[in-house]
């Protein structure tokens, strides 16, 4: 690692010397700045400049929730993955979820043991994918779940310093900090990941969203976030803002954390079956996207579909004719669709071998536009 940055550090020297010349730095100020930015070559850089590689060409990664921890009809088997039966390949991008590690559970809230979780995570890491967390945290005023709203405005009352529940979100975040920044590779070194915390904000389901908080509050929800993840020194963190669907960029906009603590301009949109159903998506994909692609172009960072899905897939062809084109429009680095619970049958988003909706899949899959392990492994 030293070694790369005393390269990294010399060769950036020399183009600040060069540069410094014309915008009369100096050279000592040139090596300061270059020594600030080899400093800033962490996990969260890396993946953060990879993403920027899966952009530049033009093409998306696919993801998929606990791809490898369960499928429609098996759980904790070595190496099984849905996709990969259909595909022969696994995702490029894992999503896994936090939601109990605020507790110090052993499992989170679907079951799949946080061990696990490290390991498949590290797996797929070692594979070339990339892995994202998502968070659903219990009501730390109730003690219900993420979606019980009962309790007021929680997130004031947590965001605001000296309150019984600041203390404990601060000590939940500092568990997901932990977690995150415990995620280490063979050699010892943190793999880098994408983190979406208070997801779906735009929404009132979540204890953190919508109608149960105020702009305010839940900007001082992702500062504080931040600050407890930076105090823990976790520099392995891509930061995800991803509200559900929206109409216009305001909407998109309004709650937003601010340029220093976001990576990635998310968006979370479902698809719902029937006529209505489909048109519905397409108009919100277009609006929820092109609000996070422009602000993203316009901020200089990445976009992506972070969650998206048709329960069951009860159109066949949905990957190809509905997905497809309409992430065509769009310039995001990954799409991301939901789990496939082993306990609910019909609670799944991609397919499993025999489904109709198998050939859509593979297809999709074949499709030079997108991306599965094996390609994105040879983006570095
Ligand atoms: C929801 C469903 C639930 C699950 C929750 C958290 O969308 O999949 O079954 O418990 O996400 O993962």
């Amino acid at each position: 690692m030293k070694y790369i940055a005393t390269i990294i550090s010399v060769a950036l020297a020399g183009v600040f010397t060069v540069t410094g010349c014309s915008g009369g730095k100096n050279k000592a100020s040139a090596e300061a700045e270059a020594a600030d930015t080899v400093a800033a070559v962490t996990p969260r850089v890396q993946l953060i400049e990879r993403l920027g590689k899966v952009r530049d060409t033009g093409k998306f990664a696919f993801g998929h929730h606990d791809d490898t921890a369960y499928g429609h009809t098996w759980r904790g088997e070595d190496g099984r993955s849905d996709v990969k039966e259909v595909t022969g390949d696994y995702p490029a991008i894992m999503n896994w979820d936090l939601g109990l590690v605020e507790w110090g559970a052993g499992k989170q809230l679907d079951g799949v043991p946080f061990e696990l979780i490290h390991d498949e995570a590290v797996e797929q890491d070692a594979r070339g994918g990339i892995n994202t967390f998502s968070w659903h945290p219990r009501n730390p005023a109730t003690k219900g779940d993420s979606w019980d709203t009962a309790g007021g405005n929680v997130v004031k009352e947590a965001v605001t310093g000296g309150s019984a529940l600041n203390d404990t979100v601060r000590e939940w975040i500092g568990r997901a900090a932990d977690f995150i920044g415990s995620i280490r590779d063979a050699a010892g070194n943190r793999i880098p990941v994408v983190f979406r915390p208070w997801h779906e904000h735009t929404g009132s389901w979540f204890w953190w969203g919508g109608d149960n908080t105020d702009t305010e509050s839940y900007r001082k929800l992702w500062h504080m976030t931040r600050e407890v993840f930076d105090a823990k020194g976790i520099d392995n963190v891509v930061w995800a803002y991803s509200p559900d669907k929206v109409d216009t960029v305001e909407q998109y906009m309004e709650r937003y954390p601010g340029d220093e603590y976001v990576d990635i301009m998310g968006a979370d949109v479902y698809c719902f079956d029937g006529k209505d159903g489909l048109e519905q998506y397409a108009a919100k994909v277009k609006s929820t996207l092109s609000a996070a692609v422009s602000q993203a172009e316009a901020r200089g960072k990445l976009a992506a579909f972070t969650e998206t899905g048709l329960e069951s897939i009860t159109v066949p062809a949905w990957y190809t004719d509905v997905l497809m084109p309409l992430v065509k429009e769009f310039p995001v680095v990954y799409v991301s669709v939901w789990r496939n619970a082993d306990n609910i049958p019909r609670h799944f988003y991609t397919p499993y071998p025999g489904h109709p909706a198998e050939e859509s899949f593979k297809a999709f899959y074949n499709d030079s536009i997108t991306l599965f392990a094996k390609d994105i492994s040879e983006i570095k």
